[in-house]
């Protein structure tokens, strides 16, 4: 359940570390304009705590004089972003002022403000749910332009509102069996056919539908690794670069070029994909190939997906064959990527082709079949949640789904047995409720709320 409503006032430096052109301390709760007061020389004589305005130019000073030259944003409750009294302290962006200013807060009455504790206060006080805080952190940490816009429908509201479009109907359902609980004259059975019964199933429905939205909910938010593997020489560091756009790795004519792991973010359709070359698989004699070689067997593990290339200009060996079944027994969905087509247009697929879950003709030198390549892969990643529009609403945390998986079965479990007891029937309808509710944070156990406030950074 919801802690209480706080009423101490907390006080973080809200920009990040380092120097910049500004920085931010900020303040919220019921003291935040009285303490700012206290260290504040308005410029024009201007008393913030009566004052109507909202910015106010001037000095932060202390008892040995001026800290530093500063804009004060007053933001009076409700209409700030803890819905709380908020000053922000616009100064100097460097850790001298910033910590100054800090301090001075604390000395006059604020508290330091524990990770994410602004946004908790947003929630406790009701301006937000649970869902648009997380969104929140979502948002910070989009690395594409999809997960930006994902995590801004959600801090607008699309998921919370399909979340109460359900508990609506689920609270419905709870009054009517509440009430032949009460009545129990009433029968039930008589309702299996009956309006509510019909919107109970469409909600399961659309719960389902919501729910498979969560695969690329987790790969819009957290991105999805892709590694590149084969042999020696065939072209692994020339595709690393060609998907890259970019010269970052090493190409050379000799065998063993690449011995670390260079890792680089690319995007798949909206998706982050992390981009890992590799050192070619063989027996190495070299001591730097063979750590090479067991770090890259280490990062094929770890992949969502596995690029096996092979030479289709140099005929397949059978040590093509033995690296192939070393990275199809992994059983990671992998692509056999038959590369420098440029100089063979079209080669025979080797007969164990068909066990990779696809194959794609490249030239990675020429830039040939990359677009082809990258559909592919996208394919792959989002699978039938290729189609999910973001905008209505994406499950992207497994706190989420785990939720809305309970309230699905309880919801299923429910309806197959529509016809028994009104006591039976409340009891999953409530937990169901429960379920939906711990989405949006209204019945949210402690300890998740103060998992999900702590992975936030201080200040926001
Ligand atoms: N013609 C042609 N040559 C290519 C193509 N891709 C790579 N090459 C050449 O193949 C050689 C090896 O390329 P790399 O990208 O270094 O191969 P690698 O698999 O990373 O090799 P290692 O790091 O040694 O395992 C270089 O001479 C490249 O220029 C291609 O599509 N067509
Ligand atoms: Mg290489």
């Amino acid at each position: 359940m919801k802690a209480t409503i706080p009423d101490d006032t907390i006080a973080a430096i809200a920009t990040p570390p380092g120097e910049g052109g500004i920085g931010i301390v900020r303040l919220s709760g019921p003291a935040a304009i009285a303490i700012a007061h206290s260290i504040f020389v308005s410029s024009r004589g201007r008393d913030i705590q009566t004052d109507p305005g909202r910015v106010f130019h001037g000095e932060i000073r202390d008892e040995r004089g001026v800290v530093d030259e500063v804009l004060v944003h007053v933001m009076r409750a409700p209409h700030s972003y803890t819905a709380e009294d908020v000053v922000e302290i616009n100064a100097h962006g460097g850790a001298g002022p910033l910590r100054a200013i800090l301090e001075l807060t604390l000395a006059n009455g604020a508290r330091l403000a524990q990770p994410g504790e602004f946004t908790k206060r947003a929630f406790l006080n009701g301006r937000i749910d649970l869902v648009q805080a997380e969104a929140v952190l979502d948002r910070i940490r989009a690395r594409t332009d999809a997960a930006l816009r994902a995590a801004a429908s959600a801090a607008q509201g699309t998921l919370s509102k399909s979340i109460h479009q359900f508990s609506d109907v689920l609270a419905d359902a709870l009054a009517r069996v509440e009430s032949a609980i009460d009545f129990p004259e009433e029968d039930l059975p008589e309702l299996v056919d009956d309006v509510l019964h019909r919107q109970l199933v469409q909600t399961l429905d659309e719960m389902r539908e919501l729910l498979a939205t969560a695969h690329a909910g987790r790969l819009y938010r957290e991105g999805a690794s892709i590694a590149i593997a084969g042999r020696p020489n065939v072209g692994k560091s020339s595709l690393f670069n060609a998907l890259l756009r970019d010269a970052r790795a090493i190409v050379t004519a000799q065998p063993g070029t690449t011995r670390d792991l260079l890792e680089e973010v690319i995007t798949l359709g909206g998706i982050p994909a992390r981009l890992t070359d590799t050192a070619g698989l063989r027996a190495a004699d070299d001591e730097v190939e063979r750590i090479g070689i067991e770090v890259a067997r280490r990062a094929l593990a770890n992949a969502d997906i596995v690029l096996f290339l092979i030479d289709g200009a140099a005929p397949v060996t059978p040590e093509d064959e033995d690296r192939a079944r070393e990275v199809l027994a992994l059983g990671i969905p992998s692509v056999l990527v038959v590369n420098k087509i440029d100089l063979n247009p079209a080669p025979q697929p080797p007969a164990w082709a068909n066990e990779f879950t696809a194959i794609a003709n490249v030239s990675a030198a020429q830039s040939i079949g990359l677009k082809e390549l990258e559909d592919t892969l996208h394919r792959l990643l989002l699978g039938d949640a290729g189609t999910v529009a973001p905008d209505r609403g994406l499950i992207t945390r497994v706190h989420q789904r785990d939720s809305l998986r309970r309230a699905i079965t309880a919801l299923e479990r429910m309806l197959d047995n529509y016809t028994a007891s009104p006591e039976f029937l409340s009891i999953d309808v409530r937990e169901s409720l429960d379920a939906l509710g711990e989405i949006t944070g209204e019945t949210t156990p402690e300890d998740i709320l103060d998992r999900v406030f702590s992975s936030f950074c201080i200040g926001k």
